[in-house]
């Protein structure tokens, strides 16, 4: 791998992704995205996984998709080219993922934070839009994701103004889920990771699942999957441990079936 690092597991069940193209900002190339989509894959088939955070570091989650790289493309060639199938894969990621954000997250960096279940910033995060300013739009779930994260009037202002947003206003529109300071951000992030790393990896899995059916489905659907897989747990031997535990007062130990 190049452009991310995969970080020794410093806590149990949980793995911490870095994007590395610090000098660019983490731009994500396509190289960076096919790194980030192959491992991302091969973590969500690991059993001694359970949580993945993606950082990048204090100064840039990343500045957006490498606009040098794009600059020459022809809408042929990015038809050819069709990066957003590696988008497409890491949608379908089943474990939870964390997106620890400081500094920049724009463009495609913001639409990489929001295709993760959820965001830890730090007090210098920027979040925004800006490809309207470079003569193109969002196009990596910019219009969607974000509107229905922080609704359509700051939906609109940052989308067609290209304006960034701050960790606080970023907090306030539910864009994000927790804002701490710089030095603590990733800290915050395995926090966040530790409490669902110890839950059942199987309900952690189908809850996430059934969550984001609510953004593809009408109300009925959406609470008919939840339903389905709410009935599909007491299927696992987790859902026989946590209820025993809780009926002998000790606490769970799950282990995925
Ligand atoms: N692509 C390529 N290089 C970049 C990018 C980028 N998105 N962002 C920064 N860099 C590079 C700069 O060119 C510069 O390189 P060099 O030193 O060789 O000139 C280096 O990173 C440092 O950047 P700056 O000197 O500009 O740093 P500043 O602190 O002055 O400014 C900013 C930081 C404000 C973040 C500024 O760099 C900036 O505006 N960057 C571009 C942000 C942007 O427009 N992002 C949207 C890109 S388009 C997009 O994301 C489309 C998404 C849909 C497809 C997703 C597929 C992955």
């Amino acid at each position: 791998m190049e452009f991310i690092i995969i970080h020794q597991q410093a806590q149990p069940y949980i793995a911490h992704i870095q994007l590395n193209r610090p000098k660019e900002l983490n731009a994500l190339n396509l190289q960076l995205m096919q790194e980030l989509r192959d491992t991302l894959k091969a973590l969500d088939e690991d059993d001694q996984v359970r949580v993945i955070i993606i950082s990048g570091n204090d100064k840039a989650f990343a500045a957006g998709a490498d606009i040098k790289q794009m600059a020459g493309k022809t809408a042929i060639d990015m038809y050819n080219v069709d990066q957003f199938s590696t988008w497409d894969t890491i949608k379908k990621i089943k474990k939870p993922l964390i997106a620890a954000v400081s500094g920049f997250a724009l463009g495609g960096g913001c639409e990489l934070a929001m295709l993760c279940d959820m965001i830890v910033a730090s007090e210098s995060a920027r979040f925004g839009q800006p490809e309207i300013r470079i003569g193109v739009m969002p196009g990596a779930g910019g219009t969607q994701r974000l509107t229905r994260a922080v609704g359509k009037a700051l939906a609109m202002e940052m989308v067609l103004t290209g304006r960034f947003i701050t960790a606080e206003a970023a907090l306030q529109a539910g864009l994000i889920n927790k804002i701490v300071p710089v030095e603590l951000y990733l800290t915050e992030a395995f926090r966040l990771a530790a409490e669902i790393a110890q839950l059942s990896p199987l309900a952690v899995k189908m809850a996430k699942e059934s969550v984001l059916r609510a953004f593809d489905s009408t109300l009925e659907e959406g609470l008919h999957f939840e339903r389905k897989n709410f009935y599909l747990l007491f299927a696992s031997e987790d859902q026989k441990e946590g209820m025993q535990a809780f009926m002998e007062k000790r606490p769970p130990v799950f282990t995925g079936k």
